[in-house]
């Protein structure tokens, strides 16, 4: 495949995954937007239209506060509004797009969310990924109590081609972290992957075991768990807010996987997670499949959900 040809591919994938959220606000900002002067009612609807995307009161807001400064009164295009949301867009998401980095042997990254968020999915497409970049993966199957998490960690192991840690029905999924650890430090690999339980933030038992996990890697490493990246489902939209503030109180988060935008109109939370919580952004979820997972490119992400074409196909 030539490289334009992959990226061609890259980009209509993307595209294809955010279809419902970019018709909601390409196909709103065209009704909206019908070449006339940018005035008070239509920064209204176009605040309204945002809200309606998930995009959150407060960013909304400031992003037609600067539209307006930039342009009352005047006349004005759909293209242009775009044009002009994309740039205040691409500040707030651009600082926020930032690759994983693997300096220490192993990098240990904890998966961890509310049940069903996509975790054990990611874990394996993730797997796959770093495999076939030629990094020695090991993952480990910390939800010890459900016989068919451990399955479905198996069956994406065989897929990716790396090996699986797991414990006896029901043991402390603390003790198998630690014991995976110290495999994977013996084995001189280069990152371990632990797919957690899910756990509803509100349950308290669960945190403290995801804490208890989290405490045992320290006792190997000061610095581990390297990453800490909480799988959000963007179909959650407004809640999703709240799962990161509640995990955040548990553990030391340091970063966020938004999945299931394939299936959703929500990706404007996308734009106010970063904005109220400005963690880095990583992967993107778009679909069950193994490359169904794309790195986040904040101007990748911008462009195709303001549907600006030109831009895409450069
Ligand atoms: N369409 C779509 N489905 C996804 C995506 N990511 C995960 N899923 C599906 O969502 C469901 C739940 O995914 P899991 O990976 O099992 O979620 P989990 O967080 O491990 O769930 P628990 O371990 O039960 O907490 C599965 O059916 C996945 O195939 C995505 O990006 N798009
Ligand atoms: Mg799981």
């Amino acid at each position: 495949m030539t490289d334009e040809s992959k990226s061609k591919g890259w980009f209509s994938r993307l595209s294809d995954g955010l279809k419902k959220s970019t018709a909601k606000l390409t196909d709103g900002l065209t009704s909206i937007v019908t070449k006339r002067k940018l005035d008070d009612e239509m920064l209204q609807e176009i605040e309204d239209l945002l809200l309606s995307a998930d995009v959150g009161y407060a960013t909304s807001h400031r992003l037609v506060a600067a539209l307006k400064k930039k342009r009352f009164q005047q006349d004005i295009t759909v293209e242009e509004v775009k044009a002009t949301l994309a740039e205040d867009l691409t500040a707030i998401l651009k600082p926020l797009e930032h690759s994983l980095t693997f300096e220490d042997k192993p990098t240990v990254i904890f998966m961890v969310g509310v049940n069903g968020s996509g975790k054990t999915t990611t874990t394996g497409k993730l797997a796959a990924q770093w495999k076939a970049e030629g990094q020695n993966v090991r993952i480990v199957a910390a939800d010890t109590f459900r016989a068919a998490a451990v399955e479905q960690l198996t069956v994406w192991a065989d897929r990716a081609n790396v090996p699986l840690e797991k414990g006896a029905a029901n043991s402390d999924a603390a003790a198998l972290v630690y014991s995976s650890y110290e495999t994977s430090m013996s084995k001189n690999d280069d990152i371990l992957i632990v797919d957690t339980a899910g756990r509803l933030h509100t349950k308290s038992t669960l945190m403290e075991e995801l804490k208890k996990g989290v405490r045992v890697t320290q006792k190997l490493n000061e610095k581990a768990p390297h990453y800490t990246l909480l799988v959000l489902d963007a179909n959650i939209g407004q809640n999703t807010i709240q799962q990161v503030k509640l995990f955040q109180e548990a553990v030391n988060v340091n970063g966020l996987i938004v999945t299931k935008l394939d299936g959703t109109a929500k990706a404007g939370i996308i734009i106010q997670l970063a904005d109220a919580f400005k963690l880095p952004i990583h992967y993107l979820g778009i679909g069950e499949s193994i490359e169904d997972l794309r790195a986040f490119n904040a101007e990748a992400f911008i462009e195709n959900l303001l549907g600006l074409q030109s831009l895409v196909s450069r």
